[in-house]
């Protein structure tokens, strides 16, 4: 745990005036993992910077995160009961706190972003980069079509593919070009790109993979939910054996993709190896 971080959130977040939603906020945010605040600081990093000056950004980007979590686990999404190792917030309060909660996450992400103590127009690339990869051609795109397609038996790899990149690699590809905006690294931008676009890929195959292969314990939730929602995933069309070879060929073109740079990517390593680790 990063716990300066966890300070910074919290001290940030207690200004907002008591209220059921202010407790439901500090309930949803406990036990994230953190990876794509951690993304964006192991960049920073990687140029010599304070990880501390990215925290109102990545604080926006892991609120945005948690509010898609907690509408994902509404009855009218996903239907999960368990988020985080807790129960999720429309079971530990209700239905319609979990839906303001979420809504007060998304719209007050905006308010910590513009107030970063940044260059105006760094601030204003990283709000448009979160508005864009949150917004209808980003995640929320990704969440359509994933139901769009759910009941589908014969859905193609192609179609997963497009589905969990905008679901699961938006949000991905937004911290690594927060990261990007922060160290003025522009002119990399297709590094980023393809990096978030193999993040996100390994995030989605792995949360596949737990879903048929873990515990509540061990993740947090309950497993085997893409199946009661009769969503067929890559483990479904290749079994887990060859899902697991692709997992791993990813993997290996991520740390090949991180070879070739400029800047120290030896923070990004580690993130990465946290991942393959878990
Ligand atoms: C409801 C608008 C809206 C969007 C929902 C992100 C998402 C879109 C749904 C979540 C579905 C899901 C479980 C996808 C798998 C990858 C993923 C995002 C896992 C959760 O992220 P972690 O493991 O979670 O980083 P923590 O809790 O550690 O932050």
């Amino acid at each position: 745990m990063n716990s300066n971080f966890e300070y910074y959130l919290s001290n940030r977040l207690s200004s907002i005036t008591d209220s059921k939603i202010k407790e439901a906020i500090f309930y949803a945010l406990k036990n994230g993992k953190r990876f794509r605040p951690e993304l964006i600081f192991s960049i920073v990093k990687g140029f010599y910077h304070q990880e501390m000056i990215a925290y109102p950004y990545a604080l926006a980007l892991e609120m945005i995160h948690s509010y898609s979590l907690i509408h994902d686990d509404l009855p009218c999404m996903d239907n999960d009961d368990y988020r985080r190792g807790r129960l999720a917030v429309h079971k530990q309060f209700d239905e319609a706190i979990a839906i303001l909660t979420g809504d007060a996450l998304l719209t007050n992400a905006f308010v910590v972003a513009a107030n970063a103590v940044d260059d105006e127009h760094t601030k204003l690339a990283i709000i448009k980069e979160l508005s864009h990869y949150a917004g209808v051609e980003g995640m929320i795109y990704g969440q359509l079509l994933d139901i769009e397609n759910e009941n589908k038996t014969d859905i193609e790899l192609e179609t997963l593919q497009k589905i969990n990149d905008y679901k699961t690699g938006a949000l991905f590809k937004c911290a690594l070009f927060i990261g990007m905006h922060i160290c003025k690294d522009e002119k990399n931008y297709q590094f980023y790109d393809r990096l978030g676009a193999l993040i996100g890929r390994i995030f989605q195959i792995q949360d596949d993979l737990f879903d048929k292969t873990k515990s509540l314990a061990e993740m947090g939730k309950l497993g085997n939910s893409d199946e009661k929602n009769n969503k067929k995933t890559i483990v479904d069309i290749l079994g887990i054996d060859e899902t697991k070879k692709i997992l791993k060929n990813e993997f290996y073109n991520v740390y090949k993709l991180l070879n070739d740079q400029a800047f120290d990517t030896t923070y990004l390593r580690t993130i990465i190896e946290k991942m393959e680790n878990r």
